[in-house]
């Protein structure tokens, strides 16, 4: 086999730092940027080895989402735009750890075992977030690229979601778009203005939405795209990263984690706002009533009026498609209840990380997918898309039909399928708020969250956890399923469940029950049978009230 000079050679210069050892995580590598400059270098070679082998182009992104200005990282993206598949999750751990002396063999590895035809052309796309790091972090992807003799496009300044769509353009011959800022902006904006044209109940109150860009990409892509909305859509953008720190105090997981607003931005009561995340593939939308409360509307609240409003379509154009929303396990019990029960949806529960949801979501003609904490989006199989259009063509559909079947295909075009994306999810939210002329408190009361709480327990080893049926259930260690199954008697309405987090050293507790009280009862009770039973360090969980 081939020797690979410049690998050797440029390897040198992105030197992996003896004994560090890091995992390609639920969605990438993430740690402190100083740590990354070699992982991007391999990432680069690595994304090369996964374009030859699937003769298509690959993308990589360079982001830490919504962690701390100073990390970075990196998330590899598959031919249609969705994230790398697992076996190669595998390899890119492998090549990471490889020690400087043993790059070439773990590259050689992966070449045998894939059969690789290292003759095969490679083309890889590159993006970025606005991370001070991420300008060298991205080079050293690119240097990657070269070393292996692949062709790569730099796109820059890019939304995570913003890059999945450019692989998945490019891929499919520009059937899904064009691989451009500009055409991305072209096409979304296209069919948001296609759902609102005849929208007659919406006041000018009702086109006003405050954005919270956590300082990050997200801001700085609105911005670019603002101006085509402008008419159907007043949009306030705060945190746009002109003063303040990335993610800092704002951004979907501060809103998310802490229930409160962002700081940096200004809402009159009752009026919407949204928050993005650090790389913009997050959304949450909240207002503070008249009382001065905050009402958070999170993923679940999300996917229930996305999912609402097209079965809605769907039955008045007359359509027999299998639709059904995917979820995890920290989806709201409410939200789930109400799916299931009184909008008769199918739902599904797949294992916490977008790439599970996603692939769940698949199984569908319409598969609409949310975390929780505001990850998610929409996938119309093949088949649903071509009747879509079918009944827009047909000469003998009714007006009401023929309405529905439009709708529904600019509902298609104004939504990123490749992965979760905040500003497509905002202008589908915002689409269907102006279509159905409805306020975000009506939003909210579709239904009531039942309180809910979340812990961490620091474990000696968090793989002890090991957890079966989309993570509500663990299996070992020994013992703890039944302790939780037994303080989960003791409440109302009230779920538990116990996982190894896959982003952060600790073990997640999640509760919901009839009372917050109760919540913070059970949560602690579970924290306490984690600690005991899987090992815990430090100081044992102390009461939260
Ligand atoms: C990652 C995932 C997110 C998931 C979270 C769980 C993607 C793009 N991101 O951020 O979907 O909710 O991990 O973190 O898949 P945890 O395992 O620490 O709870
Ligand atoms: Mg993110």
């Amino acid at each position: 086999m081939a020797e690979f000079p410049k690998v050797s050679k440029l390897s040198s210069q992105h030197q992996k730092p003896v004994g560090l050892v890091l995992q390609y995580g639920t969605a990438g590598f993430r740690t402190n940027a100083k740590l990354l400059d070699h992982i991007m270098f391999r990432m680069g070679l690595l994304a090369t080895l996964r374009s030859k082998k699937t003769k298509a182009t690959i993308g990589v992104m360079v982001t830490a989402s919504h962690n701390p200005e100073e990390d970075n990282g990196v998330k590899l993206v598959d031919p249609m735009g969705e994230m790398v598949t697992p076996a190669w999750e595998g390899y890119a751990t492998q090549l990471a750890n490889a020690e400087q002396d043993d790059l070439l063999t773990a590259l050689k590895d992966i070449i045998e075992k894939e059969a690789i035809n290292m003759s095969q052309g490679a083309n890889v796309f590159v993006g970025k977030d606005t991370r001070s790091s991420s300008a060298a972090l991205s080079q050293a992807v690119l240097d990657g690229v070269s070393a292996l003799d692949g062709h790569s496009k730099d796109y820059g300044l890019v939304t995570t979601p913003q890059l999945h769509y450019m692989v998945c353009c490019q891929n499919t011959q520009g059937k899904y778009g064009d691989a451009t800022v500009e055409g991305y902006y072209h096409k979304l904006c296209q069919a948001f203005i296609q759902l609102t044209k005849n929208a007659s109940n919406c006041t000018d109150d009702q086109k006003h939405l405050s954005v919270d860009g956590a300082n990050g990409i997200g801001a700085l892509k609105l911005r670019e795209m603002e101006s085509r909305l402008k008419r159907e859509l007043q949009i306030s953008l705060f945190n746009d990263g002109s003063k303040g720190k990335l993610n800092h105090q704002c951004g979907a997981d501060f809103v998310k984690v802490q229930q409160k607003p962002p700081t940096g931005l200004t809402i009159n009561p009752g009026e919407r706002g949204c928050s993005f995340d650090g790389d913009a593939d997050r959304i949450v939308y909240y207002y503070t009533d008249s009382e001065g409360q905050f009402h958070l509307l999170d993923g679940d609240k999300i996917a229930t009026l996305i999912s609402t409003y097209l079965k809605e379509l769907l039955t008045q154009a007359g359509l027999d498609l299998k639709i059904a929303v995917v979820q995890t396990a920290y989806a709201n019990g409410s939200s789930t209840h109400y799916l299931e029960n009184t909008m008769k949806l199918i739902v599904r529960c797949a294992k916490t990380g977008v790439k599970h949801l996603h692939h769940a979501a698949q199984e569908f003609d319409i598969g609409v997918y949310f975390e929780a904490n505001g990850h998610g989006t929409v996938l119309f199989s093949k088949a649903a898309e071509e009747k879509i259009q079918q009944l827009t063509e047909d000469p003998n559909t009714n007006d009401e039909r023929k309405r529905a079947a439009l709708l529904l295909q600019s509902t298609i075009n104004v939504i990123n399928q490749t992965v979760g994306d905040a500003i497509s999810d905002m202008l589908l939210i915002e689409a269907i708020l102006t279509i159905k002329g409805m306020t975000v408190q009506q939003w909210d009361a579709i239904y009531s969250d039942l309180p809910n709480r979340q812990l961490k327990v620091k474990v000696s080893d968090r793989r002890v956890i090991d957890t079966t049926d989309a993570e509500r259930r663990a299996v070992s260690p020994a013992g703890l399923q039944e302790a939780i199954d037994s303080l989960v008697k003791k409440y109302k309405q009230a779920r538990s469940f116990v996982r190894p987090s896959g982003t952060e050293d600790v073990v997640r507790v999640y509760a919901e029950a009839e009372t917050q009280e109760s919540t913070d009862a059970l949560a602690h009770e579970v924290s306490l049978a984690v600690y005991r039973l899987a090992g815990g360090v430090g100081d044992e969980p102390k009461p939260l009230h």
